[in-house]
């Protein structure tokens, strides 16, 4: 048989055994995931860029394996459908949702209404402040903690900075305690401005405020930017504004187009620090399988980052996040939320 008959038969049988995993269970796991046919909600805020995308197809790629009916929920930056979508899931009779992003004070009293009605909610990257919800995050201050210490290797302690932030979101809040704590040890590191927006367009609107305030400040020579968006309008209006060689962009997150932004030639993002998405999509399905089979999950549920550096990446020949998974095993798969009984979606 040629191999690419092989593939194809090996496709519908993995297909295959997915939907009998959904329609009979999974021999030997808990209850309900015994008896197969789990339904569940991921009710995301932010629905545009590559690291919401990349997520959902963790998330998907975990539920299968999982033999969960997974229906995602897109937010589309907007509190008020994130709410409607989360009543919707209610009244759908969902056995779990995932919370992704969101802004806390919309969505607390709603999600205390699903953890009422015994739906298992986990939490994504927003502070729901509910003992009944675990919270799954990146490390968000070892990943800021991990970017600035790159920028000192690569810079020094005594520089002109621009940050690119944005209140009112978990991530970028624990980010800026690392940055405002960074700040205070090193005197001579001076933020000369701060911007920032989150929207439909994010890379596009921060390069308009980029491209102002980097004109404004001509001495910058480090823009703090963590989060893959910010990073991509910096590197934009840096582009446009013919300044690349003498700027240095340290940001997080990463996908296959973002490392492609970073290691062409004279790119100015020079470091990223990053999980995989794919893998935070998966853990937060496994978190919430095990919360639904009455399973421990903790309060708090830690995917760890890795440093990437523009040299790393150019030196080993990564130009895709699967090559990345490859290369570094680790950044491929977490042990977050694991048990016997779960198959861990490959990433
Ligand atoms: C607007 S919040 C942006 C962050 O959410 C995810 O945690 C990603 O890491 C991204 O940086």
């Amino acid at each position: 048989m040629s191999r690419v008959r092989l593939k194809a038969l090996l496709s519908v049988l993995a297909l295959t055994s997915t939907l009998a995993a959904t329609a009979q269970g999974i021999p030997g796991a808990p209850a309900p995931f015994d008896k197969g046919g789990v339904k569940v909600a991921l009710v995301a805020y932010l629905s545009a860029g590559d690291f919401y995308q990349a997520y959902q197809v963790g998330a998907q790629q975990q539920a299968k394996a999982l033999g969960i009916d997974l229906r995602v929920y897109p937010g589309r930056q907007d509190a008020a459908e994130q709410r409607t979508q989360i009543e919707q899931a209610i009244n759908q009779k969902v056995q779990g949702i995932i919370v992704d992003h969101g802004l806390p004070e919309a969505l607390k009293d709603v999600v205390q209404k699903a953890v009422d009605a015994g739906i298992k909610v986990v939490a994504f990257d927003v502070n729901l402040d509910n003992a009944k919800v675990p919270q799954i995050e990146q490390s968000d201050h070892a990943l800021a903690r991990q970017a600035l210490e790159q920028a000192v290797a690569d810079n020094g302690r005594s520089f002109k900075a621009g940050y690119v932030y944005v209140a009112g979101f978990a991530p970028l809040d624990r980010r800026n305690e690392v940055w405002t704590e960074f700040k205070a040890k090193n005197p001579a590191v001076t933020e000369k401005v701060r911007f920032g927006v989150v929207n439909a367009t994010t890379a596009a609107s921060v390069a308009d405020q980029a491209k102002a305030a980097l004109r404004a400040n001509p001495d910058i020579s480090v823009v703090f930017a963590p989060y893959d968006e910010f990073a991509r309008g910096v590197k934009l209006a840096a582009q446009e504004l013919g300044i690349s060689k003498k700027l240095r962009i340290y940001s997080a997150d990463v996908s296959t187009a973002d490392i492609q932004e970073i290691i062409e030639a004279n790119s100015p993002w020079v470091a990223t620090v990053a999980t995989n998405p794919a893998v935070v999509g998966a853990v937060s399905v496994r978190a919430l399988a095990l919360s639904i089979a009455g399973q421990e999950v903790g309060r708090r549920v830690v995917i760890e980052p890795t440093v990437l550096t523009q040299k790393q990446l150019r030196d080993a020949g990564v130009k895709t996040v699967e090559e990345l998974s490859t290369k570094l095993p680790a950044f491929g798969q977490s042990k977050a939320a694991t048990a016997l009984w779960i198959k861990n979606a490959a990433h």
